[in-house]
This record gives C-alpha cells, sequence and structure tokens, in this order.
C-alpha cells in the first residue's frame, strides 16, 4: 500500500459501526496522519481512544471536511445527504455505509473481492452496500464466474446489531426483563421509526426497515437491487426474506440459487469457494461442521456451509452463509473499499 499520512474522518463515529471502523483502521494500521471523528451534538465532547491516543469527538458539519482525504460515514442516510456532498466539494473522497446513494448510477458500490474495478469510475462517492448483501455476493461471484447464475432466493437471520447501538441495549434489557419477570416496552425494534415496536427477546420478526407498496421491506428491496448492480446482472432473479432475530453479533442467510451450467456437484460448488477470496469454507455434516454467528464474531471473512444440491432440480444448490455484520457487512468492507482506493492510486 502506499505510504501516506492521511486525513481520514469517520462520521457516526459514536455508534455501533463507526466503532468498528474506528478499531478497523487500527488493526489495519492505515496510513493515518489525521483522524477526525464526527458525530450529533449529542455526543461533541465525548472522547474516543485511538492508537493509545484520545480524540475528542466533534459536531459533524460542512466545515468539519476542509483538509480531509477519504471520509467514512455511518450516521444513517439523512446526514449522507446532507454532508457527503460537502464533503465532496471539500476534496474528499466519501466511502459511504448508507443507502443514501447505492443505487445511483453516478456511485460505484463496491465489494473488493467482486467488483473492485468499479472503483475506477468514481465521482468522489462510493457505496458501501447493505450487510446482507455483501456476504452473499462474495459468496455469489465465484460461483457464477464458474457456472454462471440465474436465480437467488435468499432468507436471512440478521443480528440486532444491524440496527444499531440502542437495538442491543434493548433485546439484551428485554432478555433480562423476561427471565426475571418484569415487563417491558419495545421501543426500538423493528424499526424505531415505524408506527409499532415488537418483542424481540425470545422472537423472530420478519421486518428490517420499512415496508414498501410491493409487500417487500426495504431491506428485502436492498438487497435485491444492490446484488444486480454489484454483480452487473439486472437481468439475476432475486427474491429476499428479512428476518431479525435475537442473535447480537452475526448475520445468516439461508440461500437458494440456480446455476446455468448443467449437472453441477455439491464438491464442484465446495471446491469453487475454498479457493476464494474472503471466504471460509466450513462444511463438514460428519463433524458436525457449518458456520454459526456465535463463532464469526470479531472476524473479517464471510463463512459457507451447508452446501447441498437441491433434491428435485439440477441447476439448484442450498448454501448457508454467516458473517459478522458489523465487520465484513459494514466496517471492514469500508476500510477495504479505502485500501483499494489507496492500491489503485485512487486517492489524490
Ligand atoms: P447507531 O449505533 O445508532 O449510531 C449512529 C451514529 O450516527 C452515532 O455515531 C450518532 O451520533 C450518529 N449520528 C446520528 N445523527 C447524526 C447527525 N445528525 N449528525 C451526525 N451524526 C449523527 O447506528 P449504526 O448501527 O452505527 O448505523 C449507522 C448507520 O450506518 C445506519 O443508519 C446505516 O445507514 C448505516 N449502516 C450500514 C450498514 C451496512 O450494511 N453497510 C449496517 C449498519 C448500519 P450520536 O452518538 O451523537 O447520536
Ligand atoms: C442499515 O437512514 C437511516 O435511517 C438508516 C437506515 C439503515 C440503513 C440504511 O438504509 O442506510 C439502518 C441500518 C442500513 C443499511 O445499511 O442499508
Amino acid at each position: 500500500m502506499e505510504q501516506k499520512n492521511l486525513h481520514v474522518a469517520v462520521v457516526g463515529a459514536t455508534g455501533a459501526v463507526g466503532q468498528q471502523m474506528i478499531q478497523t483502521l487500527e488493526k489495519r494500521n492505515f496510513p493515518i496522519g489525521t483522524l477526525t471523528l464526527l458525530s450529533s451534538e449529542r455526543s461533541a465532547g465525548k472522547k474516543v481512544m485511538f492508537k493509545g491516543q484520545e480524540i475528542e469527538v466533534q459536531a459533524a458539519k460542512p466545515e468539519s471536511f476542509e483538509t480531509v482525504d477519504i471520509a467514512l460515514f455511518s450516521a444513517g442516510g439523512a446526514v449522507s445527504k446532507a454532508l457527503a456532498p460537502e464533503a465532496v466539494k471539500r476534496g474528499a473522497i466519501v466511502v459511504d455505509n448508507t443507502s443514501a446513494f447505492r443505487m445511483d448510477e453516478n456511485v460505484p458500490l463496491v465489494v473488493p473481492e467482486v467488483n473492485e474495478e468499479d472503483l475506477k469510475w468514481h465521482n468522489g462517492i462510493i457505496a458501501n452496500p447493505n450487510c446482507s448483501t455483501i456476504q452473499m455476493v462474495v459468496a455469489l461471484e465465484p460461483i457464477r464466474q464458474a457456472f454462471g447464475l440465474k436465480k437467488v432466493i435468499v432468507s436471512t437471520y440478521q443480528a440486532v446489531s444491524g440496527a444499531g447501538a440502542q437495538a442491543i441495549t434493548e433485546l439484551k434489557s428485554q432478555a433480562k426483563a423476561i427471565l426475571e419477570g418484569a415487563s417491558f416496552t419495545p421501543e426500538i425494534l423493528p424499526v424505531k421509526s415505524d408506527r409499532k415496536h415488537y418483542q424481540m427477546a425470545f422472537n423472530a420478526i420478519p421486518q428490517i426497515d420499512k415496508f414498501q407498496d410491493n409487500g417487500f421491506t426495504f431491506e428485502e428491496i436492498k438487497m435485491i437491487n444492490e446484488t444486480k448492480k454489484i454483480m452487473h446482472m439486472p437481468e439475476l432473479e432475486v427474491a429476499a426474506t428479512c428476518v431479525r432475530i435475537p442473535v447480537i453479533t452475526g448475520h445468516s442467510e439461508s440461500v437458494y440459487i440456480e446455476v446455468e451450467k448443467d449437472a453441477v456437484s455439491a464438491e464442484e460448488i465446495k471446491h469453487v469457494l475454498k479457493e476464494a477470496p474472503g471466504i471460509v469454507l466450513q462444511d463438514d455434516p460428519s463433524e458436525q461442521l457449518y458456520p454459526m454467528p456465535a463463532d464469526c464474531e470479531g472476524k473479517s471473512e464471510v463463512f459457507v456451509g451447508r452446501i447441498r444440491k437441491d433434491l428435485d432440480r439440477d441447476h439448484g444448490f442450498h448454501l448457508w452463509i454467516v458473517s459478522d455484520n458489523l465487520l465484513k457487512g459494514a466496517a471492514w468492507n469500508s476500510v477495504q473499499i479505502a485500501e483499494s482506493l489507496l492500491k489503485l492510486g485512487l486517492v489524490k
């Protein structure tokens, strides 16, 4: 990597994703000269540790981006819409973790293992896909390259940390209240800004993000549209059902796919995935080996197992895909994009 002392800003630095971004920048020894940490007024003045030093969090405003080279945004879509163009105007490259710009045709939507080349046509903003999309396309792309891909049907089992720091607190306090026989009032999940809130502890909620007019939730639509864009396959058939479960970290996905090529075996799919970048194959029924969220927390790879050929369809296969939603699903993918930008000489 080109060694520079870059000025990096993290917007949403006090959040579930932002905290992981700061830790990932430190772990990767990203070439930072100055780190600016931004939040809302609520957290301004808080201190966060980076490489053994305290950095004071500041309230984000347009002027915060003067002299910033790379800004990593994860403070919600409204903040990105308001401040990402301000950062670009001041010469920064923005890696945006929200859905604000993902489907904009002037904005590359990037998972480095899949479409790193798309970084070359960026116009200042690069979008980081939804967590559930990222871990799925890392596994789908090597299969597409080897055997072609026609259809994808995914059901997710998503962790509460994907809904932010308040959702983690809500799950923990609810579980405690239920075990102690105390009363509680759900206020955050499934969607803080929606009308109704439901019990998350000891439950499964088939709603992530708000409902659209077609009966799908926005999370499901994000998975569908983003997968087609990242893989450059507008014709790919994709359907998704997204479910929140009472796990703190690590999204799981049951994925049914149909490949183009005839007479492919499950062993061939396993072989391709074993060699693919960013993937750990964990698939041995004789040893009861398969991926689980409790094992993937804190790890940057995508874990794949339970690979089977469908019993009725020659082209059909089933997979189970698990990854840490805050790392490959968010913070690590963003820092990886920043590393790719440096590697490709795309940072001025
Ligand atoms: P979170 O734990 O609730 O944290 C939200 C962060 O945004 C906090 O640092 C908060 O600062 C900051 N913030 C809120 N309003 C702000 C404002 N007006 N100006 C500046 N900063 C503001 O949420 P999270 O889980 O970290 O997620 C943050 C965002 O990242 C989400 O809204 C989503 O768009 C995106 N995200 C993406 C993925 C992905 O799949 N790639 C996954 C999860 C989240 P305070 O401490 O001051 O409140
Ligand atoms: C994950 O703007 C907001 O309210 C944030 C909603 C949100 C998103 C999003 O749409 O950006 C919460 C959690 C995501 C995401 O990554 O798609």
